[in-house]
């Protein structure tokens, strides 16, 4: 472990960053944003902003094509992409889910009228545990929500073993895991379906957007049909739809960003390891594992703190990090189940969350695409040991705060 070279912030020092690093900061290269224009002069050339307009067909067929899927039916953002889905799946009851994850799984259930039932995870992918699912399954029950947390795929065996055996829709919430694998099958086909978020702060961005990736003709034509108010034809409304459309200006951000998702894992994945070997050596830090069970997409950069070992509490490092611009994330501190309307619809959703638990407390998650990947890791790196170094004092200083 190299000695720590940082004056602290908290100790009045400058801020180790000028300008804020975040966690989640778009990456658009320059040819992307170039491509982008191009792709915006054909929809004002055209005329055709919206309404299933040539760039979202174009960039539909692309984005299954990547995922080995049959169809790929876009829309506004992940989340109204999970509420689509679940009300075609004519889904009612239960649906169980993990509660590390971010709100917006739990949220589109609740929409739809679907009690969240929160499931434990497993400690090393932290995703959903197969096996403590298989406690919480009962009469009410209609559906299974995996989520592929931080890109690592879920136990989608053990899954699809539950699924088939009680009779259950199989859903992936897969926001963080466009172009991740389970050995060589790309995410996107399993289960029933899939839905993939196209947010700004993700690997690749329609600046606000989603989809569903499924193999299932019938059930994409429903969510396709759904997205549209409803409409079958002109003048004909067949279902109780809502307008979930993605714009040709998002499309367009889509087809702009595609060439370059090769190069952006391939980035993001040296960042991961330029982490993992400068971070490794810290007491009380450790590195979530990625791509375990198959390939990632390295879009997150999730570490554990143990306390004990470190010496200050991960939420002490945080506030740390932030006085020197380094904007990492609680991702996904405190859990569902520990926020409204969870927590006072469900008080006891809590019971059997150990790992969560353990883990919402723990986890930090660090910025990612870096620029300057050497140079800045380098100095997060440096913060980091700093702070274990002078774990004592900056104990006495939070004490001294209160
Ligand atoms: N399921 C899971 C497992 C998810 O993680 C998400 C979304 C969903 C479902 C739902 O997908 P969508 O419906 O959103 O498509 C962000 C995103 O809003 C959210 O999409 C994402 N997960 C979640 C993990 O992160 P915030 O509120 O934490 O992000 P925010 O605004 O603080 O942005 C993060 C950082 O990025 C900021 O510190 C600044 C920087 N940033 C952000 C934006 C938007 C920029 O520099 N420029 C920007 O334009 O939720």
């Amino acid at each position: 472990m190299r000695r720590e070279r940082i004056k602290l912030a908290i100790f009045g020092a400058p801020a180790a960053f000028k300008r804020p690093l975040y966690t989640g900061a778009p990456i658009v290269e320059r040819q992307s944003e170039q491509r982008y224009f191009a792709w915006m002069k054909q929809a004002f050339r055209r005329n055709c902003f919206t309404n299933n307009g040539p760039l979202l067909q174009r960039l539909e067929k692309e984005v299954a094509g990547i995922h080995s899927v049959k169809h790929c039916v876009a829309v506004c953002n992940a989340t109204i992409a999970q509420m689509l889905l679940l009300k075609s799946l004519g889904l009612r009851g239960e649906v169980i889910l993990p509660s590390f994850t971010f709100i917006a799984t739990a949220h589109a259930c609740l929409w739809q009228g679907l009690k969240p039932v929160f499931c434990d995870i497993e400690p090393d992918t932290l995703t959903i545990d197969a096996e403590k699912a298989q406690r919480l399954i009962n009469k009410k029950t209609s559906a299974i929500i995996g989520v592929h947390l931080f890109g690592n795929v879920c136990n989608i065996g053990e899954l699809e073993r539950l699924a088939k055996n009680y009779k259950l829709k199989l859903i992936f919430d897969a926001a963080h895991a466009f172009k991740c694998s389970l050995g060589d099958k790309s995410i996107g086909g399993f289960g029933n379906a899939e839905m993939v978020s196209f947010h700004a702060t993700k690997l690749f961005s329609t600046f606000e957007g989603g989809a569903v990736l499924t193999n299932d003709k019938e059930l994409a034509c429903r969510v396709s049909v759904l997205r549209n108010f409803g409409f079958t034809g002109y003048d004909k409304v067949e279902f109780l739809g809502i307008n979930a459309k993605m714009p040709e200006a998002s499309a367009a951000m889509g087809l702009a960003s595609l060439p370059a998702i090769g190069r952006r894992i391939s980035h993001l994945k040296k960042n991961y390891f330029i982490y993992r070997k400068s971070l490794v050596s810290i007491p009380g830090i450790s590195l979530v594992s990625l791509g375990l069970k198959g390939r990632s997409n390295y879009q997150f950069m999730p570490i554990l703190v143990e306390e004990d070992k470190f010496g200050v509490s991960r939420d002490i490092l945080y506030d740390i990090l932030w006085k020197e611009n380094v904007i990492a994330r609680r991702y996904f501190y405190p859990g569902c189940h520990r926020m409204h309307p969870y927590k006072s619809l469900y008080p006891d959703a809590g019971r059997g969350l150990s790992v969560t638990e353990d883990i919402a407390g723990r986890i930090l998650c660090l910025p990612m695409g870096l620029q300057y990947p050497e140079r800045d890791i380098g100095t997060i790196r440096d913060i980091i040991i700093t702070v274990h170094s002078n774990a004592g004092k900056i104990r006495e200083w939070k004490t001294n705060r209160g």
